[in-house]
């Protein structure tokens, strides 16, 4: 297992470092968060990940996947979203930032037999290597629907397709129309897909905006089905000139056994204007009796404490 580094620290950031594009899960009993690395490009070689039993106290677990151990991948590894399936870890992550279908990079799959890793390349090449309906393939969101079927979400520069997996996990199926990259882009749209299930609704959130600047937030629309059609109903994160700017690009953890949830993203400090300087943030995120979801209330002083 790779080295793990304790971090005591109650409030917002709840870990230190800049660490961008959180994915948050709750795996094998404890609170996770699988984070980009937030440094240049070129320094975007490896994943940390963090755990902890109880929301406020983060371990680090350093280096859960490397570059080195995927052939295909040069820079720019970004926005991972694991899931757990049958004791297995399936990981999806995107490396390269491709700008267009001459260059080789994308959204690739890595698996391991545990939440921290060691990860491995499950396919040896991208999962997803072209653009499609101009989605980028960036920004990969794994969601597991009641009945066992697997979606990965993503795309970036405006557009957001949905792809089914199949039962392995490392290969995509057709839906039942024929269709393998489906469209779904919701209005006002960039990157960054997240989904969530409760009551039966599905509750798709995404970023809007341009990472780099303080205008980055994110928005949400409710749909019957998990392929759509999505209509944007509101933001629900943005920048707040008390608190942080660049607030966007989030995974979402659901207290076990409750109706409260919490809101794990990114935000830059009010002192900083470099891009790569993100920080992962937890507060709550509350619905209300029609089952909107209310604006977020960034805060300083993070999550309540919720032991496992
Ligand atoms: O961290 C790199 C990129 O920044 C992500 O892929 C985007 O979603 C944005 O957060």
């Amino acid at each position: 297992m790779s080295d793990h580094t304790v971090h005591k620290q109650a409030g917002n950031p709840v870990f230190s470092g800049w660490y961008a594009d959180p994915e948050a899960r709750l795996f094998a009993g404890q609170y996770w968060i699988y984070p980009t690395y937030s440094a240049p490009y070129e320094e975007q070689t490896f994943f940390d990940a963090f755990y902890s039993d109880d929301l406020i106290h983060w371990t680090k677990a350093e280096r859960i996947l490397e570059m080195k151990d995927i052939s295909w991948a040069r820079l720019a590894m970004w926005a991972p979203s694991p899931t757990e399936i049958k004791g297995k870890y399936y990981y999806y992550f995107a490396a390269n930032d491709i700008q267009s279908n001459e260059e080789y990079g994308g959204i690739g799959v890595a698996v391991a037999d545990h939440p921290e890793g060691p990860f491995r390349d499950a396919i040896g090449k991208p999962l997803i290597d072209q653009f499609h309906h101009g989605a980028q393939p960036i920004d990969p969101h794994v969601f597991i629907d009641d009945d066992g079927s697997a979606y990965l979400y993503y795309g970036g520069w405006g557009h957001c397709n949905v792809v089914k997996l199949n039962e392995d996990m490392i290969s995509i199926a057709a839906f039942a129309d024929g269709e393998v990259y489906k469209e779904i882009t919701p209005e006002k749209f960039v990157e960054g897909p997240c989904m969530i299930k409760r009551d039966g609704h599905y509750y798709f959130m995404w970023s809007e905006g341009g990472w780099t600047g303080p205008g980055y937030s994110v928005a949400y629309a409710i749909a019957d089905s998990p392929i759509g059609p999505f209509k944007r109903v509101d933001k629900i994160l943005a920048q707040d000139p008390e608190i942080a700017t660049g607030a966007g690009h989030h995974g979402m953890l659901q207290i076990p056994g409750t109706d409260e949830w919490y809101i794990v993203y990114h935000r830059r400090p009010l002192t900083e204007t470099d891009a790569n300087h993100r920080e992962v943030c937890i507060d709550k995120l509350e619905f209300d009796q029609a089952g909107l979801i209310k604006p977020v209330q960034m805060t300083f002083n993070g999550p309540d404490t919720h032991p496992l």
